[in-house]
C-alpha cells in the first residue's frame, strides 16, 4: 500500500449548504488524502442564509497547530479556505509558517458577484494580502482577484482584463494563480491558470445556474489533484470540468441557489477525474 498524504484543511463547517468543511473532508478523503481539519467557525447554515449561527473558534485555530508540532506530525499540504476575521487570517499565517509541506494552496474566500459576503468588512482584504503571500497557489475568483488588487469589478471579463488582474495579483504574491469563474463568452465559462509567467485559458459550458459552494468544490477537487501529483493546468482542467458536471446535475432537481451542488452523487467521476479509478 502507498503511503498516504495528511493535508491541513482550514475553513468553517457550515452545517447546511455545502460549502467549506463538509465538501473539502469529503473530496480530499474520497481522493484517499488523510484530512486534519481546523475549523475555524461553526455556522447553522453559510452566510448566504438569513439567522445563521456563528460559533467562532479562533481561539483552536493556533494551539491545534501547535499541539501537531508538538507531536511531531509531519503534513504533506495546507488548504486555507473561509476565514471568519482579520484575526484568524492572521493565525492562518502562522500555521502557514509552521510548517514545511509541498503544496500551500490559499482559497482567499470573500465575496462573489463583485460583493463581500456578509460578515466581512472592507479592511478583511488586506489581511488576506498577507496571507497569499505564503501560497504557493491561490484560487480567487474574478470578485476575490479585484479585492485583492483594488482593479474595480466588471460583470464582462476580457482576456485583457483577466490578464490585467493577473498581473496585479503577481505584484502582491509569488504563487501559480488560478482564476475561477470568468464571464468570458455568451456560453462559456472559463479558468485562467498563470504559472511561470505562462497564462493558459481553459474553457466550459455555462451551466446558467448558479448555486453556493461551487468554489469550495473546485478548490478542494484542485487541491486532490495537486496532491496525487497533477500538474496546474491539468489540475484546473479536470476540477473546472467537475464542477460543470455536478452543476449540470444539480441543475435537473433544483434551482436552491443556497442549497449548493450534489457533488456527493457525483464521486464516481471524480476519482475517474483524479486517476483513482
Ligand atoms: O463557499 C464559500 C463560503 C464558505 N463559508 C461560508 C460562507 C461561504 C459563502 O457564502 O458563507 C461560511
Amino acid at each position: 500500500m502507498q503511503k498516504q498524504k495528511r493535508v491541513i484543511a482550514i475553513n468553517d463547517i457550515s452545517s447546511f449548504g455545502k460549502c467549506s468543511l463538509t465538501v473539502a473532508i469529503s473530496i480530499l478523503g474520497a481522493a484517499g488524502l488523510e484530512t486534519c481539519a481546523v475549523p475555524t467557525a461553526v455556522l447553522s447554515a453559510h452566510t448566504g442564509f438569513k439567522g445563521y449561527t456563528f460559533c467562532d473558534l479562533t481561539e483552536n485555530i493556533l494551539p491545534s497547530a501547535n499541539h501537531w508540532q508538538s507531536m511531531g506530525l509531519l503534513f504533506d499540504g495546507i488548504y486555507s479556505g473561509y476565514l471568519g476575521s482579520k484575526e484568524q487570517v492572521k493565525s492562518v499565517e502562522k500555521v502557514m509558517d509552521m510548517f514545511d509541506v509541498d503544496i500551500k494552496l490559499v482559497d482567499p474566500v470573500m465575496g462573489d458577484d463583485g460583493m463581500l459576503y456578509d460578515g466581512f468588512d472592507e479592511s478583511f482584504p488586506e489581511e488576506m494580502k498577507k496571507l497569499i503571500k505564503r501560497a504557493d497557489v491561490i484560487v480567487p475568483n474574478v470578485t476575490e482577484s479585484c479585492l485583492l488588487t483594488g482593479v474595480p469589478y466588471k460583470e464582462e471579463h476580457s482576456k485583457e482584463y483577466i490578464n490585467g488582474l493577473i498581473k496585479e495579483l503577481q505584484k502582491i504574491c509569488d504563487a501559480s494563480i488560478v482564476i475561477t469563474g470568468i464571464n468570458s463568452k455568451e456560453d462559456k465559462i472559463s479558468t485562467a491558470i498563470c504559472e511561470n509567467g505562462t497564462i493558459t485559458y481553459i474553457e466550459n459550458q455555462k451551466q446558467r445556474a448558479i448555486y453556493s459552494g461551487t468554489g469550495d468544490v473546485f478548490a478542494s477537487t484542485f487541491m486532490a489533484a495537486l496532491m496525487g501529483g497533477q500538474d496546474t493546468v491539468s489540475a484546473a482542467k479536470l476540477s473546472a470540468e467537475f464542477v460543470g458536471e455536478c452543476i449540470e446535475l444539480t441543475k435537473a432537481v433544483s434551482s436552491e441557489r443556497h442549497y449548493g451542488i450534489n457533488f456527493e452523487l457525483n464521486t464516481k467521476s471524480l476519482l475517474e477525474k483524479l486517476g483513482i479509478i
